[in-house]
């Protein structure tokens, strides 16, 4: 396969200014007309006369310019693209081109294809070759008119792009509908849907007092699920207008919901294709924390309108241009809708504990990637997550005021272009008068940089200085790195817990923003009367590892007093994490085990704190995840980390299950779930109790975790009594399960959570459990929403049992690839990344998890994706 590089970009030969698209629909012969303007480009200096458009499993059934068709020595079609020897090159022309598709066949889920009865598209990054011969690049921005024909009793619904500009009946029961969307734009952005479907609508009057038509098109049972995300939606457009004065700019906002999407949504230009679980909700089908993912999915895919729509990507390095900008705002927006430190925390411990991983293993690219195989193997972790963790650094540089003022010159600039991220740093810098040079260097660099601490406080003088050292390991194709500019945020504590204020560079202060942008770099605190405690990186204001020695106690004393809701949190997390890597020492030494009774004391004040956000608590209750513990281990030792994990969680049960249980009974209400932050806060903290008490494995524990799943009226609690029952050694485990199968048996996304509980149990058989799952006659391997919750869960988030010393995962999972990559390449590949750490494991688990990768390698008919992925990790 080739590989494609940034290096070698050049604009595009010839531009299609306008494409109108004929669509004769049918579930296995549907059949495309394009009429498309083409001219040269008069920024390219290419000078061959040929024309080269790409295109992918099409059947051609006519091609012509300007009327007159061509004759088969004209031009020739291979696997990948249809070429013209010689086109007019004096002149603008008409293609007119005609060609069949079989959606029905198409289970990669990319171009086409049919989800249960409907007909929908996926473009990005490049489906639309999939639907005709095209100029499927970023860069060749086209207006598009789309005509759809279909059957009316099968496809009453019929949309795409933009505005409906006219509709009719049809002999033979057909009828048809046009689309114009007035907007230029990529065809990756593309959509069509058609089908049954029911349609939710409401309202949203912009700031300029323009009515816009907000709808949401589902199958008819889901119809009563839609009103979070109509909600969620009007929320996102009256943030947008109020944080960054952006205004939508259609009179019609359409989503439809399907049951097959290969991620979670599609920001099509007035048509967004979402996956029903970004959609769908009602407080007894979907948990609090699906509320929020649709609330900031939602909110992403309205974000890209500006930010990815009207201004676009030049070429798909640049990806990260839209999508970490676009985290970014739906972070934001996620934050001011519920609770900006709760937001935080969540999308740091995600950044941690998986993009982190990424960075560090054979997979590591920069922001802006240089190369490619396959470019759907990089909407990663990276280009989106640590994308955004860029943007929010130049955030935090330039303060809420620059950033708006940079964002505004970057929008007015740009408008209705295809830009890269230069462009946008460039932007601003320019409306903030100052200069980034060195900043870039997020971009280009891969890894996760480390910073170290020395502190020497001068007590003579009160006088505190900090050296600061970065460095960042090698990744692949980059061995030597250069420093970086780090925004580094601290405040200083008193030796009574209250924030100190100190001079720096000559002023009084509260808390700073450190510019780290050498190698080693020392900074002076002045004024103060004792030696502080220092708190650093607040806000995690820049991705990195802190490596910062620090004693239980003063870890136990942030945890009690910082102010920086992060470093409060952190601290917490810190202190765990050094307890349970004490554990696994006395685990891997045969010793006792035993906790530090500073811990319980820790935990026990956080039980006793309920004076603020619920929500926040119980995340000060959760112990640091497995698979984060495990990413900071020289040689992961899964078997330990759990084991050490579980024994802390426990032994914090036994010693604190009187104040557990009177947390649990103060905020146990039998409720009907509604989303707002008081009743989510009291779910979370109550489950968090609950789990604790779980792990006590008592007659009262296991009643109470049963009582609370056969009342539950909402999800969140229902699902929540599920795991624990699942996860402990619970007598009616299957029972429960039972009932709670036939009573979800209808609702795909709720049967999904039960695939997803089965698949991550700790207990022993799971793997068992997990084959006979493969046969269950809900499974289905097409659907990727069902693979994800099965396969996906075990070998991402069961790291037990998955590591299994005998390798029975590893073959599992390599099995289900090799089936998949025949199936859906996309999905395929996603499944592979739980092979690609091979290195972090022991020599036994290495040797295991490399042949199946070479046996993923040597597949026959192996999809570019899946090739990609598996020869990456094997380097
Ligand atoms: N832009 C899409 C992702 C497309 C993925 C293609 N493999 C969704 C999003 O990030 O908003
Ligand atoms: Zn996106």
């Amino acid at each position: 396969p080739q590989t494609v590089y940034l290096k070698d970009y050049t604009p595009p030969e010839y531009l299609i200014d306008q494409i109108e698209l004929h669509f004769e629909l049918d579930e296995q012969r549907t059949r495309v007309q394009a009429r498309m303007n083409v001219r040269r480009n008069p920024h390219s200096s290419a000078d061959s006369v040929a024309l080269k458009l790409w295109g992918e499993e099409l059947q051609l059934l006519s091609i012509a310019i300007d009327g007159r068709p061509l004759q088969e020595n004209e031009f020739v079609v291979g696997d990948e693209a249809l070429i013209v020897h010689e086109a007019p090159q004096d002149r603008p022309f008409e293609i007119l081109i005609e060609n069949l598709i079989d959606p029905q066949a198409n289970t990669a889920l990319e171009g086409l294809y049919l989800s249960s009865s409907m007909l929908c598209t996926q473009c990005e990054a490049q489906g639309f070759r999939k639907i005709t011969w095209f100029l499927d690049r970023p860069d060749v921005m086209s207006r598009f008119k789309t005509t759809l024909v279909a059957d009316k009793a099968k496809y009453p619904v019929l949309l795409s792009n933009g505005n409906k500009t006219g509709s009719g009946e049809l002999e033979n029961n057909r009828h048809w509908v046009s689309w114009e969307d007035p907007f230029a734009k990529p065809c990756y952005l593309f959509a069509l849907v058609a089908g049954q479907l029911a349609c939710v609508a409401d309202q949203f009057v912009t700031m300029s007092g323009r009515r816009i038509d907000l709808q949401i098109f589902v199958e008819q049972h889901n119809v009563d699920k839609c009103g979070h995300a109509i909600q969620s939606l009007k929320n996102a457009m009256r943030w947008d207008e109020q944080t960054y004065g952006l205004e939508y700019d259609l009179d019609l906002y359409m989503i439809v919901a399907v049951d097959h999407f290969n991620m979670g949504a599609m920001e099509n230009k007035g048509l967004n294709v979402f996956n029903t679980k970004f959609v769908l909700a009602r407080p007894d089908t979907a948990t609090d924390s699906d509320y929020e993912h649709i609330e900031g999915v939602i909110g992403h895919e309205y974000f890209h309108n500006w930010s990815g729509n009207r201004v676009t990507c030049r070429d798909w390095f640049q990806l990260s241009l839209k999508e970490g900008f676009t985290v970014f705002r739906d972070q934001q927006f996620s934050g001011d809708m519920t609770s900006p430190a709760v937001k935080r925390i969540e999308d740091v411990n995600a950044l941690r504990t998986r993009q982190f991983a990424e960075d560090a293993g054979p997979l590591a690219h920069p922001v802006r990637p240089e190369a490619y195989i396959e470019i759907n193997n990089f909407y990663t972790l990276t280009v989106y997550e640590k994308g955004a963790e860029v943007v929010r650094m130049l955030h935090t540089l330039l303060g809420a005021a620059g950033f708006r003022m940079g964002c505004d010159l970057y929008f007015q600039r740009h408008d209705g272009q295809a830009v890269t991220c230069e462009d946008f740093v460039k932007a601003l810098e320019d409306a903030n008068g100052v200069e980034l040079g060195q900043f870039r260097r997020w971009y280009s660099q891969a890894g996760t940089p480390v910073v170290t601490v020395e502190q020497d406080y001068d007590a003579a003088n009160g006088r505190l200085q900090l050296t600061l050292r970065q460095s960042c390991p090698p990744t692949p194709n980059q061995p030597v790195k250069q420093p970086l500019h780090i925004p580094v945020k601290l405040g200083l504590l008193n030796a009574d817990g209250s924030p100190a204020t100190f001079e720096f560079a000559g002023q009084p202060h509260t808390e700073v923003t450190l510019d780290l942008t050498a190698a080693e770099q020392s900074f002076n605190f002045g004024n103060l009367a004792g030696k502080p405690v220092v708190s650093l990186l607040r806000g995690f204001s820049a991705p990195v590892t802190l490596q910062m020695p620090r004693s239980l106690d003063e870890l136990a004393f942030l945890l009690s007093h910082d102010s920086d809701t992060f470093n409060r949190w952190e601290a917490g997390q810190q202190l765990a994490t050094q307890a349970i890597f004490q554990l696994i020492d006395s685990i891997e030494l045969g010793r006792p085990l035993q906790l530090e009774p500073i811990v319980v004391d820790a935990y026990r004040r956080v039980l006793a704190d309920a004076g603020g956000d619920l929500s926040y608590q119980a995340l000060l209750l959760a112990l640091p995840e497995e698979s984060y513990l495990s990413g900071q281990m020289p040689v992961i030792d899964v078997e330990a980390v759990h084991q050490a994990r579980e024994f802390v969680k426990k032994t914090l049960a036994e010693n604190l299950a009187e104040q557990f249980l009177e947390l649990y009974r103060q905020y146990h209400r039998d409720e009907s779930g509604c989303f707002d932050a008081g009743a989510v806060g009291r779910r979370r903290l109550k489950n968090a109790c609950l789990s604790y008490l779980c792990k006590l494995e008592t007659p009262d524990s296991h009643r109470l975790a049963e009582q609370q799943f056969r009342a539950a009226r909402n999800m969140t609690d229902q699902i929540s009594a599920l795991a624990a029952i699942v996860n402990s050694r619970h007598p009616d485990q299957d029972d429960c399960l039972d009932s709670f199968y036939r009573q979800w048996q209808q609702e795909a996304l709720v049967i999904d959570k039960w695939f997803t509980l089965q698949a991550t149990s700790s207990m022993p058989n799971t793997f068992a459990k997990v084959q006979n799952l493969m046969r269950h006659p809900a499974f289905d391997m097409k659907t990727p929403n069902r693979v994800r919750a099965l396969v996906g869960a075990f070998s991402q988030s069961n790291p037990l049992h998955f590591h299994a010393a005998n390798g029975e995962g590893y073959r599992f999972l390599a099995d289900r690839v090799i089936e998949l990559n025949a199936l859906n390449p996309q999905i395929a590949s996603r499944m592979v990344s739980g092979l690609a750490q091979w290195r972090r494991y022991d020599a036994n688990r290495q040797s295991l998890m490399k042949q199946e990768l070479q046996r993923i390698v040597a597949t026959d008919h192996l999809s570019k994706d899946v090739y990609e992925i598996a020869s990456k990790s094997l380097a």
